[in-house]
């Protein structure tokens, strides 16, 4: 089947945010409890329909690019950001540290394209927010969330940067975050006004 563009994605952050299980949530494979760390870099491609406020309808190709946190795979890492249209920088709202350890992730990135990606940051796990816990922990709240997002935009690229907040394991916003990014790229394009 035809398709009308193809962007290439890359999901980065820390180990254990959710970057796979989001992945797998939005090919339709669905959540799986068991914890498989992800080796390398796994890809994955997908096509979804967009249709933008203009009602113009694309069809979009991604290819999905799910990349290892491990420090160990350093060395490698660079050549799977080449070329890349889209970053999803996924933390886990539960564990802040996971937030602050973003502009990490961005300097990687901004070392390996030449191109600035547009970026969508996003907090995943909110339905943990939701459950009450013994302990009082310290969660991420969508205002700190947003604000990271405005305030490292400008440092990370001169292109907008969107904040959204998904559970992989509900399912809740996953598709919308890809696309969000799909609709961007496209109106980056001239396309989708
Ligand atoms: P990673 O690819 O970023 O390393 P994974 O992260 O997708 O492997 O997920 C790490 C752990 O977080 C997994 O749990 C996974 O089930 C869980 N997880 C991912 N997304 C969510 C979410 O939205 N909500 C909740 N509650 N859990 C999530 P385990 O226990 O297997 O380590
Ligand atoms: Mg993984």
């Amino acid at each position: 089947m035809n398709v009308d563009f193809i962007f290439k994605l890359c999901l980065i952050g820390d180990g254990a945010v959710g970057k796979t299980s989001l992945r797998r949530r939005f090919l339709g494979e669905g959540f799986t409890k068991k914890h498989i760390a992800t080796l390398g870099a796994d890809f994955a491609v997908k096509t979804i329909s967009i249709t933008c406020p203009d009602n113009k309808r694309y069809r979009i190709k991604f290819q999905i690019w799910d990349l290892a946190g491990q420090q160990r795979f350093n060395m490698v890492r660079g050549q799977y950001y080449l070329g890349a249209n889209g970053i999803i920088a996924v933390f886990d709202v539960t564990r802040p540290e996971t937030l602050e350890n973003l502009p990490h992730w961005f300097k990687e990135v901004k070392k390996h394209l030449t191109q600035d990606p547009i970026y969508v940051i996003v907090g995943n796990k909110i339905d943990l927010r939701t459950k009450k816990s013994k302990k009082k922990q310290e969660f991420v709240e969508s205002i700190r969330g947003q604000e990271f997002a405005t305030t490292n935009a400008k440092s990370i690229t001169s292109k907008p940067v969107f904040y959204m907040e998904t559970s992989a394991k509900t399912g809740e916003n996953v598709e919308e975050a890809f696309k969000q990014l799909a609709t961007e790229l496209l109106r980056e394009r001239g396309e989708c006004t």
